[in-house]
């Protein structure tokens, strides 16, 4: 068990070569779907819907963005160049996809979504890997889109991830997402009326290839602070929040794996009002629970 405390490391250090972090990043799903059992007590036939041939489809976020109390579904393609959107019919279906451009070889391969522009309506916040850009698609509401905005990250810097969150407490969800190839997460702030500030980078240390971000409060001091997992570093990179959306510098948190962490979450799963972090390992192929 590693202590709550953060932990200073000097992660220059870490001299671990890069591994083929866009081969990981774009390996196809091997299989296709087989019928699953897991979790599925009633017995009731899973529905598959198509994102069409070789989207290959990975993250996905609900939300309803008809506005008609029905929870719809999207999905990142990284197979196509756009990302689809199927809108629920509240019996357990979905509409035919909807797709939503995000550019010509985006290769988009994460999806957050939020109202970006408070203006009560769902948007869609897109990672487009190839073209090393954030997209925003702002919603009308009924199930479209405005065109695609963007915001350029460094070239070749390959952003595999987003998410959205209200970083300094002014009720406007901000944009972050990590440079992957380049060590850093980028943070853009909402300045309001459908814009955002120029980048803000946070290093993640070196070659550490930044691949998730998830925000929290993880030592209770009512400041949001943020939590990154690297696909090639044996740590997690900390950043505590000091308020009105500024970050310390990172604090590696040392993880007993293979460096190769996947995927991060935050709950607290043991009832003690303070959170707990759960890091999946793709390398070591397990997950483990930082208390
Ligand atoms: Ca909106
Ligand atoms: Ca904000
Ligand atoms: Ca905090
Ligand atoms: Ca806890």
């Amino acid at each position: 068990m590693v202590s709550r405390d953060f932990i200073h490391h000097n992660t220059d250090r870490d001299t671990k070569a890069p591994q083929t972090i866009r081969d990981r990043d774009r390996r196809i799903p091997e299989k296709k779907f087989h019928r699953v059992s897991h979790f599925n007590p009633t017995g009731i036939a899973l529905s598959a819907f198509s994102t069409g041939t070789n989207s290959a489809p990975i993250p996905i976020a609900s939300g309803d963005f008809k506005n008609d109390c029905l929870m719809d579904i999207v999905v990142a393609k990284p197979g196509a160049d756009n990302i689809a959107l199927f809108l629920g019919s509240g019996e357990g279906t979905f509409a035919i996809q909807v797709k939503i451009p995000t550019g010509a070889t985006s290769t988009s391969l994460s999806v957050a979504i939020g109202d970006l522009n408070n203006g009560n309506l769902l948007d869609i916040a897109v990672a487009n890997s190839d073209v090393d850009n954030i997209g925003i698609l702002f919603g009308y509401g009924n199930g479209t889109f405005a065109s695609q905005i963007t915001y350029s990250i460094e070239e070749r810097s390959y952003p595999n991830f987003i998410c959205v969150h209200d970083l300094n407490d002014d009720f406007r969800l901000d944009i972050i997402a990590p440079a992957k190839s380049r060590d850093y997460i980028a943070i853009y702030f909402s300045i309001g009326n459908r814009f955002f500030g120029n980048q803000l980078a946070y290093y993640t240390g070196y070659q550490s290839a930044s691949s998730i971000v998830v925000v929290g409060d993880l030592n209770n001091d009512h400041i949001l602070d943020i939590i990154v997992g690297n696909s090639n570093a044996n740590y997690l990179s900390l950043y505590r929040g000091h308020g009105n959306g500024v970050f310390y510098g990172f604090i590696a948190y040392p993880l007993n794996g293979t460096g190769a962490t996947s995927f991060v979450a935050i709950t607290d799963l043991d009832n003690d009002a303070r959170l707990e972090i759960i890091v999946a390992d793709s390398g070591g192929d397990f997950i483990a629970v930082l208390l």
